[in-house]
């Protein structure tokens, strides 16, 4: 039965975006049985390398990041917690945040209280797997796919030689490789030598190829560096075919092995790493760089699928276009500096009326398992506003809806259209 009324369509619109089971295309979670490695909790959601960003903005002189770095989590906590929780209101995005974490785990109460001491002793009552089982609850989540780096000791380790066994139904694997575009050679060698593997670009290839085997994963994913321009045919043919550099590790490995194996590469564009190297994850900046990078691989590499999602708010008009264009390109997520209302709400009305539902609408890219719940229910009000506002636009031009037919689109924009690219 079709909807009859703005009302209707704006009701209906709201609750089926409330209600979607979302896929995560894009976090950086690990699952229980990864140990260390899988952050949650008050005091990881306070650490968040956003918020330690922006307690540094006012943080007093004699609290250098090295002596913050040095303290003990909690004691990290309770300075961030002070400083922009106590001492200020958390109108930031990432501080509420974690308020509205802790609100939809009901803790409400002790969050209007301030007291911070009762809340960890609340999340020192849960174990890893339970919250895990909580948290995808709460949040709406069908699964998350993870970043995975096979140049991380630290994580290899939980893989090779004998790899862990998890829920890969809720945790699905992305090979992780930004040291080929960085040209990191070091990180690759070492990588080569843990499995005997002669340095070369073949050897590279032979890695890379060992680690899909062991990790599985569904798709290849690097940030691109500013200063990477796709190199020219031209360019290639100077280079001598054991040439190794990020041009090289890029069109002889990176390409060929997408092609081979049948794994998208996604990309992310326009971060700069870092701009403050001292307060380390969070030292990173945004960098307008040329979309007509990711035009040149569309076009040159008909059969290599591209996620792509870019940090310069100026590049998300262009980004659009280009979607436009070529099928072998998805759009995905508002990322990082953009996972902001205001920006949300701009790059999702630009991309609903460039492409329609042939985008993945948002990631998280939660750190910490908790922020899972804020993350979507923040992007989701937003999202589901423009939504609101798109069909009953459509209704005013004389189409009729079902409330069946929003919810197929709706779970287009919030991961089918993502399984639908990755299928084709
Ligand atoms: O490159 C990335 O995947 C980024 O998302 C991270 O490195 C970044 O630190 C982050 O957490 C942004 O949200
Ligand atoms: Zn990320």
């Amino acid at each position: 039965i079709p909807l009859k009324s703005d009302d209707a369509i704006r009701s209906a619109v709201k609750s089926l975006v409330e209600e979607v089971h979302v896929i995560d295309v894009h976090t950086h979670l690990f699952p229980p049985n990864h140990g260390k490695l899988m952050l949650w909790g008050i005091d990881e959601l306070l650490t968040y390398h956003y918020l330690v960003a922006e307690y540094f903005i006012t943080a007093p002189a004699t609290i250098t990041p090295e002596k913050f770095f040095a303290l003990e989590k909690q004691a990290q906590a309770d300075l961030v917690w002070d400083s922009l929780f106590i001492q200020r209101s958390p109108i930031s995005e990432a501080c509420r945040g974690v308020v509205t974490t802790l609100s939809e785990l009901g803790l409400g109460e002790l969050v209007e209280r301030r007291d911070l001491n009762e809340v960890r002793k609340w999340f020192a009552k849960q174990t890893p797997e339970g919250y895990v089982d909580k948290v995808f609850e709460l949040a709406k989540i069908k699964y998350v796919l993870t970043t995975n780096i096979p140049f991380e000791k630290k994580e290899t380790v939980h893989w090779y030689p004998k790899a862990k066994e998890f829920d890969t139904n809720r945790f699905h694997t992305g090979l992780r490789v930004d040291q080929l575009l960085t040209g990191n050679w070091e990180s690759i060698k070492e990588a080569l030598d843990e499995m005997a593997i002669e340095h070369t670009i073949e050897g590279v290839k032979q890695l890379l190829e060992k680690w899909i085997t062991i990790m599985k994963p569904k798709y290849f994913m690097t940030a691109v560096p500013p200063t990477l321009e796709f190199p020219s045919d031209e360019e290639m043919s100077t280079y001598a075919p054991s040439t190794i550099n990020s041009a090289t590790l890029l069109r002889r490995v990176l390409l060929p092995l997408a092609e081979q194996h049948h794994l998208p590469i996604a990309f992310k564009f326009d971060s700069v790493r870092p701009i403050n190297p001292a307060l380390r994850e969070g030292g990173d900046g945004v960098v307008t760089t040329k979309v007509s990078t990711l035009q040149k691989l569309c076009l040159n590499y008909p059969k290599v699928k591209f996620l792509a999602t870019f940090l310069a708010r100026v590049n998300q008009h262009e980004l659009c276009v280009l979607a436009n264009k070529f099928g072998n390109l998805h759009i995905y997520g508002c990322w990082w500096y953009c996972n902001n209302p205001s920006i949300v709400e701009e790059i999702t009305r630009i991309r609903v009326e460039l492409l329609g539902t042939a985008f993945t609408s948002q990631h998280s890219d939660a750190r910490v398992l908790d922020q899972l719940i804020y993350k979507w229910k923040h992007s989701k009000a937003v999202i589901g506003g423009v939504l609101q506002d798109m069909y009953v636009k459509l209704f005013h031009a004389g189409w009729s809806l079902t409330r069946e037919e929003i919810q197929r689109d709706v779970e287009r924009l919030f991961g089918g259209a993502y399984e639908e690219f990755m299928q084709k």
